[in-house]
């Protein structure tokens, strides 16, 4: 069987590897940070439940080791981050660096896959160049090189690395379907087979798709302000037509995806209007929220419950709600801050607190990420902390009624009065 090299075990590199070594491949991890390594000899979780059960079953096997250093293998897989500069352009180091270090190991008929969501033009202008140089090796001539994206969503991720239906872009046909045999080891959906560029702008167009999506839930938003109407009422009877679906509003769009992949396709198409408006609206939405929070209450503490980049994640990347609290900051809130995912950690300048600590004397609570662990909150014991029973829903998943019934004043993002 042959050897799997992954380089960047964030998480995506960690479950692929975990996955390829379940499925009998002997697989090798590398990260350019080597507290990684150290972390997950030492045991240390790093990724979401179901992910770090199967590297560590990996590592127990011995199937799955990780490394220190760049070695040889048959297959090389790129998964390091492709973040953007300041000026929204493509930041390509980690890829390049990526890149360079297989050079330096790669023999004739190995492989080398790019699973990092990158601009279109990345394998072909980019990655196969630096080998060629380094090497003299002609993709799909003297080695196989693709892009395979991953698509897989935070919180389910095993789930849809076997389910999702999977892109493979090759060079040529002979690298796509050696890398597409590669991947029918675990995947268990239909594989499908194109060229690099049109796999790279393909992975682009779905995180852009979703993106302005979710841009257009945020303008209902601000219509709905402007008729005076509840946005959330609007769009669950905009969205009983057959063939409309409207997202959901909110405080903002974040992460290392859906919020910065957009940018590429910007960038190289400057003609794409609709795609860097959008980036634009989801941006504003942390301030849009900011100002809301200020037409509630002028002065205060604020106890701001959520801090991660979105429900039941322990990412807290790119999280609009530290952009809010940056707001609130310069507003001259008191913020107390507390995340069921955060215990332990300093976020926006603050070590998050417990629940009840954060609400101790605060004068509105911000429900700002709608983690199932506030389904089930005791809001008659919460409320006894604070200095005013007010409470700011920005996910509309609390029960007015029920609040309302124990004293609390219940604001919500998009009623129409609020914001
Ligand atoms: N959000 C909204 N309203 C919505 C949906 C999401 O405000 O209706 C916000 C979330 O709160 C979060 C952000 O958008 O801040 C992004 O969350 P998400 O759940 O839409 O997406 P990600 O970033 O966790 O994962 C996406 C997925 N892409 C698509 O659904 C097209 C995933 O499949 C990709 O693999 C992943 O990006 C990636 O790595 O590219």
């Amino acid at each position: 069987m042959e050897k799997i090299f992954v380089i960047g075990l964030g998480y995506i590199g960690l479950p692929t590897a975990a996955m390829f070594s379940k499925a009998g491949y002997e697989v090798i991890g590398y990260d350019a940070n080597p507290e990684v390594g150290k972390k997950l000899e030492a045991g240390e979780d790093l990724v979401e439940a179901g992910v770090q059960d199967l590297v560590n079953r990996g590592l127990e096997s011995g199937k799955l080791r990780i490394v220190s250093d760049y070695e040889k293998a048959d297959v090389f897989i790129i998964c390091v981050p492709t973040p953007i500069n300041e000026d929204k352009t493509p930041n390509m180091a980690m890829v390049r660096a990526a890149a360079e270090a297989v050079a330096g190991v790669l023999e004739r008929g190995n492989t080398v896959v790019l699973e990092s969501t990158s601009p279109p033009g990345t394998c072909n202008k980019l990655i196969a160049p630096i080998i060629e140089e380094k090497t003299g090796f002609k993709a799909e001539e003297d080695y196989f090189l693709a892009h395979s994206p991953e698509r897989v969503i935070p919180g389910n991720i095993v789930y849809e690395l076997v389910h999702n239906e999977r892109i493979v872009g090759g060079y040529g046909e002979k690298s796509a379907q050696k890398v597409k045999g590669l991947y029918q080891s675990f995947v268990q959906a239909e594989i499908l087979t194109t060229d690099t560029t049109t796999a790279e702008a393909a992975k682009l167009m779905e995180n852009t798709y979703r993106d302005v999506n979710i841009a257009f839930a945020n303008e209902a938003l601000r219509v709905a302000k402007d008729l005076g109407i509840n946005v959330w009422e609007m769009i669950h009877l905009a969205n009983r037509h057959p063939r409309v679906n409207i997202l959901t509003p909110g405080p903002g769009v974040g992460g290392h995806c859906i919020a910065v992949d957009p940018w590429f396709i910007a960038n190289l198409s400057p003609s794409a209007q609709m795609i860097s408006m959008a980036r634009r609206t989801n941006d504003t939405m942390p301030t849009y929220t900011g100002q809301a929070i200020e037409g509630i209450l002028d002065k205060g503490k604020l106890a701001i419950l959520g801090l991660a980049f979105k429900a039941n994640t322990d990412d807290f990347r790119g999280s609009p709600i530290l952009d809010l609290v940056a707001y609130l900051d310069q507003a001259g809130y008191d913020l107390a801050l507390t995340d069921p995912y955060g215990e332990g950690k300093t976020l926006g300048g603050r070590d998050l607190l417990p629940l009840e600590e954060a609400l101790e004397g605060a004068d509105l609570l911000v429900l700002a990420v709608d983690h199932k662990a506030y389904k089930d909150l005791d809001f008659k014991a919460l409320g006894d902390k604070m200095a005013q029973k007010k409470v700011f829903d920005t996910r509309n998943v609390l029960n007015r009624e029920d609040l309302e019934a124990l004293g609390f004043d219940y604001y919500l993002l998009g009623d129409g009065r609020h914001a």
